[in-house]
């Protein structure tokens, strides 16, 4: 079954979004999620000038051929824009594949190991009492374990807290990446301060715990923040609330760092998000450093990638906890929701619901009921793109914020 078309694109129903659509000689279509967060030109460019006129004529089933073709033929390996490239046509050939057999994908990995995957939400509030409220509104809307994130004393905005509380307005999930029509954007640039922020994270998670009882699973994003020593800290302070896990507590790139945190707390790590390779965890995995994987489909070199990266965090006992806020697209979250019923080391999903505007030009078929995510059993990913709907949101250049201290210095955001 050969590849007859392979187009880009870029859209920006409430945010931006770069899916790649690979098309059949059969006239069948599957989609790809490439977007990266701020940067999303780039890997529109190198899957339009790079990899699409590589994928023509070549047979849409051979789907770890045309990775490791993609992959070691480039000679440049790994970084975000490279496997994000990769990942989006994985995905969609593993999207084929499905509509081909006429199958959802999970079967295709093996078939369902449950019946639908924990999703976690993202509670937030710019004081406790607002962070309460958010709580109560996503044990409202079905969520059986929420993500704690909380406004600091003294700091304007911290990440991962929403602009508006929950009741003011339909959205009060934080939207970090601001789009501008402006000549020249820029980023937003917030003020950090970890100490403070070690002082009052404690106070939270009590007040938390104090309202919700000890059943409700609670999770918490550093954001790359702290020093080893400092994670260290935090985890201690924190295990008597009991966390599901304590994320991204260090910058990434230094594996080493896990090991430090780990010889001081109990408190269960996550990490990985930023991650675009299963050589990003080897250290992690062998000495169980970490709990739980948070790699996306999307930034990991896609379904074929991270079912192997999945399956050698088994064998060390580390379970799965894919990334999902609303830059993943709801065609990456399709490509986790296969992954996360067909793993037996599944451990939570992360769910952020996408804008109205999104789900317009993005159709999708899987469904959060009962606290629980499932892709749906149309053939393929269950996702379809109207590209009609799609060409009323043109692309809006947006950006990260930039963290600084509060002398000036540039910090991890
Ligand atoms: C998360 C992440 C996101 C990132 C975002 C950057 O845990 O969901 O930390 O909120 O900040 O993906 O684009
Ligand atoms: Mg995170």
């Amino acid at each position: 079954m050969k590849i007859t078309a392979a187009d880009v694109v870029v859209t920006s129903p409430g945010r931006n979004f770069v899916t790649l659509r690979i098309t059949t000689e059969d006239g069948l279509t599957g989609l790809g999620d490439a977007t990266l967060n701020g940067r999303e030109l780039a890997v529109e460019a190198y899957l339009r000038e790079h990899v699409a006129p590589l994928l023509l004529g070549r047979d849409a089933h051979a789907i770890e051929d045309t990775w490791q073709y993609l992959y070691r033929g480039a000679y440049w390996r790994r970084g975000p824009v490279t496997m994000a490239a990769v990942a989006a046509v994985d995905t969609a050939l593993w999207d084929i594949k499905g509509k081909a057999a006429g199958m959802p994908v999970y079967q295709l990995l093996g078939g369902a190991c449950r019946t639908g995957a924990l999703a976690y939400g993202h509670a937030s509030g710019r004081d406790i009492p607002e962070l309460l409220d958010s709580v109560r509104a996503h044990l409202a809307d079905g969520f059986r374990a929420v993500r704690i994130q909380s406004g600091i004393p003294g700091l304007d905005s911290v990440y991962g807290v929403a602009a508006s509380a929950a009741g003011e307005g339909e959205r009060y999930d934080y939207e970090p990446a601001r789009r501008t029509r402006a000549a020249h954007p820029r980023p937003t640039e917030e003020t950090w301060d970890t100490r403070a922020y070690l002082r009052h994270m404690p106070t939270v998670f009590e007040a938390v715990r104090h309202t919700f009882g000890p059943e409700l699973p609670l999770l918490h994003d550093g954001h790359h923040r702290m020093t080893p020593i400092q994670a260290a800290r935090l985890g201690k302070d924190l295990e008597p609330y009991d966390l599901f896990w304590l994320e991204d507590a260090t910058p990434g790139e230094d594996q080493r760092a896990l090991r430090l945190i780990r010889e001081h707390t109990t408190t269960p790590l996550a990490i990985g998000e930023v991650f675009n390779s299963v050589h990003d965890y080897t250290t992690l995995l062998q000495e169980r450093l970490i709990d739980y994987v948070r790699s996306a489909v999307t930034h990991t070199g896609g379904i074929t990638a991270v079912r192997k990266l999945l399956d050698m965090a088994a064998v060390h006992g580390v379970k799965s906890g894919m990334h999902g806020p609303t830059d993943i697209s709801p065609v990456g979250m399709a490509a986790a929701l296969h992954l996360d019923l067909a793993v037996h080391n599944f451990g939570i999903q992360e769910y952020m619901r996408h804008a109205p505007e999104t789900l317009e030009v993005f159709r999708t078929s899987y469904r959060f009921e009962d606290g629980l995510l499932h892709p749906g059993d149309a053939p393929g990913l269950g996702v379809e793109l109207d590209d009609e709907a799609a060409s009323r949101f043109p692309y809006e250049p947006a950006y990260l914020p930039v963290n600084r201290l509060r002398d000036g210095t540039v910090h991890d955001w």
